[in-house]
């Protein structure tokens, strides 16, 4: 009796296993189910939105980092095999700058062949050739002269269409391809040029070729500048709202922000662009080992004082080649025209010379103290007159010259007739050859009669 009883709720188990699902369970069922895939496509929708802003966000930090990257390299670069001493006007490392374009001047392609005297083009920037950088304030830009060392101009700008302003236009230029390509309404083109004489070994051309290296938001408003410049010993940038830095304040550049705000080119799903910015300071530039530290010029003319007054007559007066020059603890020697450059650290300095051979100083005294410095003089220059040892022979010319020394190799050319000059009280005496007035004949050159 007991058995069977023990049975009957096993049995019925059975059936109720058996019998399957009714209407009610499969739709709980069904719509537990439709739940969990709705909460799984949510999740997964916004996986999918998160990757595209991710991906947004990766693309405008690579961009942002390509663009930091050569930035700064041709930054640092500034000034490499640039002609620094030309006396008259150095080239300087940093051209010209303002808030979202500079311009450098170094040495990088291609490397010249072992020797600076013998630069590959493309060579400096020819001021007398074409294209030209237009630049932010107004101009043109172009140097004084073609230098010699072979460094051509590097420029980057956002000025594409290159007439001066940043606007519409540079996105429609056919160099603004990239920007136009993006839904985004406010990436501009970043573009790296090289201007350089013979590009493409065609004389006077400066070439210019435009190579797109990123794109950027517009510097203003919300968007940094590019370039931010901190002149001299100062805390604050320098003020872009005065225009460009002034070309007599470019040597006094200590330090530059360079910041970059790089958009995606695609928004993310409310329609926004993701932006990267990235800023990084160059306050050296490896070739030129004093940036940062403003050199001033003292210079002049070593100078034969034919009329004795003590002062340069430089449409008259000859300069003089050879002589030592001392500024402090600094020496040269005057160029063939008589110049010579020193450019030194802000300070008071003695500067005296001594006269090439067959001359003498007549400055009384010899020597000038000089002061250079922010506060005190921006440059100096001290001129020395000279004048030639009595009764020296101080140089042979031909029949056709007419004032001064010449080179001595003038005696023995085909037509010439020797002619010796020599000081005779205050002024100069010609004198036929081999007759000495008022002095020694101390020697005769080759092929003197
Ligand atoms: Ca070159
Ligand atoms: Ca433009
Ligand atoms: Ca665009
Ligand atoms: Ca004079």
């Amino acid at each position: 009796m007991i058995r069977p009883h023990s049975i009957l709720p096993i049995r019925s188990h059975g059936r109720s296993a058996a019998r399957g699902f009714t209407l009610i369970e499969l739709m709980i069922t069904l719509t537990v189910l439709a739940a969990v895939m709705v909460i799984l496509l949510v999740i997964m929708r916004a996986a999918q939105g998160s990757k595209v802003s991710t991906s947004n966000q990766i693309e405008a930090s690579q961009a942002a980092r390509v663009a930091l990257d050569m930035l700064t390299r041709d930054l640092r670069s500034a000034g490499y095999g640039a002609d620094r001493y030309y006396a008259a006007a150095p080239q300087p490392p940093i051209a010209y700058i303002d808030s979202m374009q500079v311009l450098i001047n170094a040495n990088l392609q291609p490397t010249t062949a072992g020797s600076d005297t013998v630069p590959l083009p493309p060579l400096a920037y020819n001021p007398n050739g074409s294209p030209r950088p237009f630049p932010l304030n107004g101009t043109t830009w172009q140097p004084p002269i073609k230098y010699r060392r072979g460094a051509e101009l590097i420029r980057w700008t956002l000025d594409v269409d290159n007439d001066g302003v940043v606007n519409a236009n540079d996105i429609n230029n056919a160099n603004g391809i990239d920007a136009r390509r993006t839904p985004n309404p406010s990436d501009y083109e970043l573009v790296r040029q090289v201007y350089g004489d013979s590009t493409g070994n065609i004389n006077n051309y400066n070439g210019g070729q435009i190579e797109r290296v990123a794109l950027v938001r517009l510097p203003g408003g919300s968007v940094p500048a590019m370039f931010q410049v901190y002149l001299n010993g100062s805390s604050t940038p320098y003020d872009w709202s005065n225009g460009p830095v002034p070309a007599s304040k470019l040597a006094q550049i200590e330090r530059i922000m360079v910041e970059v705000v790089a958009p995606a080119a695609r928004p993310d799903k409310k329609g926004n662009y993701a932006e990267s910015r990235m800023r990084t300071e160059i306050n050296s530039i490896r070739n030129v080992p004093n940036f940062g530290m403003e050199e001033y010029p003292v210079d002049g003319y070593i100078f034969n004082d034919l009329n004795a007054n003590g002062t340069y007559q430089s449409a008259l007066e000859p300069g003089l080649a050879g002589a030592y020059i001392q500024c402090g603890a600094y020496s040269t020697t005057s160029a063939a025209n008589g110049y010579f450059l020193f450019r030194v650290r802000a300070g008071t300095y003695t500067v005296r010379h001594t006269a090439p051979p067959s001359y003498h100083g007549t400055n009384v005294p010899d020597s000038v103290v000089v002061s250079v410095g922010p506060t005190t003089n921006p440059s100096a220059t001290v001129n020395f007159a000279d004048a030639p040892t009595p009764g020296g022979w101080v140089g042979i010319t031909d029949t056709l010259s007419t004032a001064g020394p010449a080179p001595p190799d003038a005696c023995g050319r085909a037509g010439a007739v020797a002619v010796a000059w020599a000081c005779a009280g205050t002024g100069w005496a010609g004198l036929t050859a081999g007759e000495p007035v008022g002095g020694t004949e101390r020697g005769r050159g080759a092929g003197w009669a």
